[in-house]
């Protein structure tokens, strides 16, 4: 019997368990910049580029840190934003302040702008609090550059449906 194969395979899983290591860190990006959005509450104060940076939201309710879209209730709306690093994504979170529960569809943006759906159902978040809202995935064959985010605006017809804010996790 030879062994020979065997002894020289160890050596190479090594290597390449490092090498995953190496090109698998998660990164775990904010929002950096508002690409498009359906309607915004304000050019400010509630405007879509509330979304970015990192969670400045911390009480749940109608707050003008977080972007709300220009009526409490109607058509269906949404949000694109970029991050800095595009990366092979695996999951979004939304971090939902207000009127929780209301995404519907997350969409991926490869980096010759596809438009690719990565994510439909229903969100369980509930309302009274912050909550991060985390939408998982197959990690995508592409890089993302921007996700749009859409939302049902109907979802609590006393609130608006405020976003503070978005982050990207993937890998480069
Ligand atoms: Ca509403």
């Amino acid at each position: 019997m030879n062994y020979l194969p065997l002894l020289a395979a160890v050596p190479l899983c090594i290597l390449s368990s490092f090498g995953a290591l190496a090109q698998g860190t998660l990164l775990k990006q904010w929002a950096s910049g508002v690409v498009t959005r359906s309607s915004e509450y304000g050019a400010d104060t509630w405007g879509a580029k509330q979304v970015l940076g990192e969670p400045n939201t911390m009480t749940y309710g109608d707050n003008g840190t977080a972007w709300a879209s220009a009526t409490r209730n109607g058509l269906t709306q949404s949000i694109t934003v970029s991050f800095t690093e595009p990366v092979y994504a695996s999951a979004v979170l939304v971090r939902e302040t207000f009127g929780n529960g209301f995404v519907t569809k997350i969409f991926a943006v490869d980096t010759k702008g596809g438009l690719h759906q990565v994510w439909a159902g229903k969100d369980k978040t509930q309302p009274g609090y912050t909550v991060n809202f985390i939408a998982t995935f197959p990690k995508t064959s592409y890089l993302v550059k921007a996700v749009k985010v859409v939302i049902d605006p109907n979802h609590d017809q006393a609130a608006y449906e405020e976003i503070d804010a978005i982050q990207l996790h993937g890998t480069k």
